[in-house]
Parts: structure tokens; C-alpha cells; sequence
């Protein structure tokens, strides 16, 4: 006889609020935590997703409406950074969004790496094509994402303990945005990240998702496993091109994307 097999959460819906709150916490007082697998070694990616959704309503408690979503590890460069292999998402809210500076202060081991973002303007949801997404949105821009971790030295941690932990987002830059032009070709798109004026990264856009637009079209299906329903709009985040670089006070960091006008950020303690 085959052995009985059980597909029910091994974490009920109060160690699943507990373990948002240790993460939220976090957030708030800027203070790294153990990961989440190390007590819990068993956490699923679906309770991740839950557990990243009641730090999200926490959030949303406070006042911070949604603004759109991330994609993370949806390159080759960050997959190798971070040595995890399949792509993420969170939840971008209103108050992630910085301007021209950003301060240090608050965080606690922020990176920033450079994206490209879209604006979706007609709800997308489940199984879409690469034109539907393209047709949904209305604008494109170069963004640099500021990450920070929540655990232990921004390191070897698992794919369900950074979904929990909302795929280490904390802010993020958009540029000029531009009209997404149905025909274009993001593709072959050079991306350069520039510390102090010196490229330090460079990529060219297919290293996002193999093309950028795809981000779109692995979010509406990752949401369609993880949160059924939800559709996706406002503005999304494709997941960075490159390897993140660590942030530091006095930096001035700049995004250059083939086509649109250079972004640019100044780190200040
Ligand atoms: C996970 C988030 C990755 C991206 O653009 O690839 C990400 C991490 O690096 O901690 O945002
Ligand atoms: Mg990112």
C-alpha cells in the first residue's frame, strides 16, 4: 500500500502571522533576523507567499497602498549572485518609491541593481502572451530597485524565506518613463550601472527574462499559482539585469538604457 501523503500546510495561520511579524518587525527596526527555514526548514513557497501577503496587509494597515509589483531572479546574473534558481515576485507599495536621493539610514544592508520597469494599465491576470502584455501597458522606463534584505548578512538564505520576506524589496527609482511602443524592440537594449560615473555593471535587457516583456508573462502566472485572482497593474519591476552592487554613503549611482535619458540616484548616509 502506497504511504498515506499529506498536502496540508505543516504551518497553521498563527505561525504563519508570527513568522510575518518577526519580518516585519525587522523591517520596521531595521534589525537583520535569522531566516525563517532556519527554525522552519520545511516552509513551502505557497506559505511563503502567504506570509509575505499578511506583512503586505500589515503595511497596507499603516497606509501604504499598492503601487504595482517586482520580479526578481529573473536573470542569470542575479540567479548566480544570489545562487537560487527560479524567479519571484513582491509587492511594490506607495512609500517604496525614492527620488533623486536615497539615506542609508533605516535599512540595513541595501544593494541596488538596475531594471527596467512598465506601467500596466489594463488589469492583466493568468495565462498571457508576450502581445497581451505589451497591449496592457501604456509606459516603459529604466528603474534602479533598491534591495534589503531583512535576514542575517543579505546571504544563503532559501527561495521560500526571501518570498517571505517580500523578495527583499525595499525601494526603488523610476526613470523617464516613454510610451511603450507595440513594435519595440527592448531586447538588444544596452543597460550600463554607473558607481560615481565609472560603468560597473552592463548587460543588454534580454538578460531580463531573455526579453524584459516576459517578466509581465511570469508574474501573471506565478500570481495565478500563489494568489488565484489577482490581477496585475500599476507598475512592475522586470527584475534586474545584472548583479547588485552594495550601497554606500557619498555614492552617486546612475542607470543608462539605450534609448531613454540616464536615471540617477545620490546614497546619503
Ligand atoms: C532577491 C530579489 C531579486 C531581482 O531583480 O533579481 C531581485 C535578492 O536578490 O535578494 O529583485
Ligand atoms: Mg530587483
Amino acid at each position: 500500500m502506497d504511504k498515506p501523503t499529506s498536502h496540508a500546510s505543516p504551518l497553521d495561520g498563527e505561525a504563519l502571522e508570527r513568522l510575518s511579524g518577526i519580518l516585519d518587525e525587522a523591517l520596521l527596526q531595521a534589525r537583520e533576523v535569522a531566516r525563517l527555514t532556519e527554525t522552519f526548514p520545511e516552509l513551502s513557497l505557497d506559505d511563503a507567499y502567504r506570509i509575505q501577503r499578511l506583512g503586505i496587509e500589515k503595511r497596507r494597515s499603516r497606509g501604504e497602498s499598492r503601487l504595482g509589483w517586482k520580479m526578481g531572479l529573473t536573470s542569470e546574473a542575479k540567479r548566480q549572485q544570489m545562487g537560487l534558481h527560479s524567479p519571484v515576485y513582491g509587492e511594490l507599495t506607495a512609500p517604496m518609491e525614492v527620488k533623486s536621493t536615497f539615506k542609508l539610514a533605516g535599512h540595513i544592508h541595501p544593494k541596488i541593481e538596475p531594471e527596467i520597469a512598465f506601467h500596466v494599465k489594463k488589469p492583466l491576470k493568468g495565462k498571457i502572451t508576450r502581445e497581451q502584455a505589451i497591449e496592457a501597458c501604456d509606459w516603459v522606463c529604466p528603474a534602479l530597485e533598491i534591495l534589503d534584505s531583512r535576514y542575517v548578512g543579505f546571504k544563503y538564505f532559501s527561495l521560500p524565506d526571501v518570498v517571505a520576506d517580500n523578495s527583499s524589496s525595499s525601494r526603488f527609482v523610476l526613470g523617464t518613463p516613454q510610451k511603450l511602443d507595440p513594435k519595440v524592440d527592448l531586447k538588444s537594449r544596452k543597460m550600463e550601472l554607473l558607481l560615481n560615473g565609472s560603468v560597473k555593471e552592463s548587460a543588454t535587457a534580454d538578460a531580463i527574462s531573455g526579453d524584459p516583456v516576459e517578466s509581465l508573462v511570469q508574474l501573471c502566472e506565478l500570481l495565478e499559482i500563489h494568489q488565484p485572482g489577482v490581477a496585475v497593474e500599476g507598475w512592475v519591476l522586470a527584475g534586474a539585469a545584472t548583479s547588485a552592487i552594495v550601497l554606500e554613503p557619498g555614492q552617486t549611482i546612475a542607470l543608462r538604457v539605450e534609448g531613454f535619458e540616464e536615471l540617477s540616484v545620490r546614497i546619503e548616509a
